[in-house]
């Protein structure tokens, strides 16, 4: 650990030193910072593909304005190589600090390196990357997705008796995964099944991906109500596949939320709305509102100033009954 904060404050210093000389050389031509003192983000955004994306990013774009960023937005439309290749691009433009949220978790090291070498700090945000050289980045703002699984997990171990709806003594329950290969797929399925040991009773039966997308959450649905037996609880790793599947389920001529128990994380309006209406069972919240937080990291980071290493945002469950109160004041 003490290691850890060692390195750590090396390198702030060391990032702060080449800010100050990326600003001095930057003076009076191509650097993206220009005459009029604005700090310029790059921000290499995942996509469009959920509610909670969306949200992520009016929060972003709203709190850049609010902070007087010059905000560069890039849209990856889920792929890995686009977000590289904005990245690449940022650094190009000489940006002051670049922020991303990782689509994957592996495969950032070569493009990293390169901001590194341009002297432009990186911050990750929402999803984590996996690398094991921390000084490619200056601290990660995010959810613990890992704790958002094991919460999942604990309401269906507390639920257990209502959520055999078969009444044969097993608890099957299907997984839609999010996207293969990112950080909030990898660690739900982790969290939720180091709860679920908790009862013999839970098994997870089938899991897939439905790319956290509303269309990936029906489709896989409508394929597990064929091929499986006896489902009696869905697990999806948001809102919006917990949404199709409610489709699917509804398809099928099965009530969600009764038939099939439902549990998802995120808590945008449209999960919650289901929520309350007693179509999804109990869900996991995850913050999509960083945007303020992240400007304020990116300004400490380029003043110099020692950031935490990781920022994690807090966050809740909801109940049927909680959504039902919260809904009208819900924001996003
Ligand atoms: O849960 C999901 C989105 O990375 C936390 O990505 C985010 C996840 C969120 O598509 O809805």
């Amino acid at each position: 650990m003490w290691r850890k904060i060692v390195v750590k404050k090396t390198l702030t210093a060391a990032s702060a030193l080449l800010v100050g000389v990326t600003a001095l050389a930057g003076c009076g031509d191509s650097d993206a910072s220009g005459g009029d003192g604005k700090i310029v983000m790059g921000f290499a955004q995942v996509g469009a593909e959920s509610g909670w994306r969306t949200a992520n990013t009016e929060s972003i774009k709203q709190s850049a304005e609010d902070a007087g960023f010059e905000l560069k937005f890039s849209d990856a439309q889920g792929k890995q190589e686009n977000q590289i290749k904005a990245i690449r691009s940022f650094i190009q433009q000489k940006v002051d600090v670049i922020a991303f949220s990782p689509v994957v978790e592996t495969g950032w090291d070569a493009v990293l390196q390169e901001a590194k070498r341009a002297g432009i700090p990186v911050i990750l945000t929402d999803r984590a990357v996996d690398s094991e050289d921390t000084s490619l980045y200056e601290t990660f703002l995010g959810s613990d997705f890992v704790l958002e699984g094991e919460k999942a997990g604990e309401w269906l171990v507390e639920n257990a008796a209502e959520s055999d709806v078969d009444g044969d003594g097993d608890i099957n329950v299907v997984q839609l995964e999010g996207t293969t290969g990112a950080a909030p797929a990898i660690d739900r399925a982790e969290g939720f099944a180091s709860a679920i040991e908790a009862d013999p009773s839970i098994e997870v039966t089938a899991s897939q991906t439905g790319d956290f997308t509303r269309d990936g959450g029906k489709q896989v649905m409508e394929s597990f109500l064929n091929s499986e037996d006896g489902i009696d609880v869905v697990f999806a790793h948001n809102d919006d596949m917990g949404l199709g599947a409610i489709e699917a389920i509804e398809a099928a001529g099965l009530e969600p939320g009764v038939d099939v128990k439902i549990i998802t994380v995120d808590a945008v309006r449209d999960g919650m709305a289901a929520l309350a209406e007693g179509k999804i069972n109990f869900i996991v919240e995850c913050n999509p509102l960083l945007g303020d937080q992240l400007m304020d990291l990116a300004e400490q980071v380029l003043d110099g100033e020692e950031v935490p290493e990781r920022v994690v945002t807090e966050e809740t469950t909801f109940t049927q009954e909680q959504a039902a109160e919260v809904l009208p004041d819900r924001k996003y």
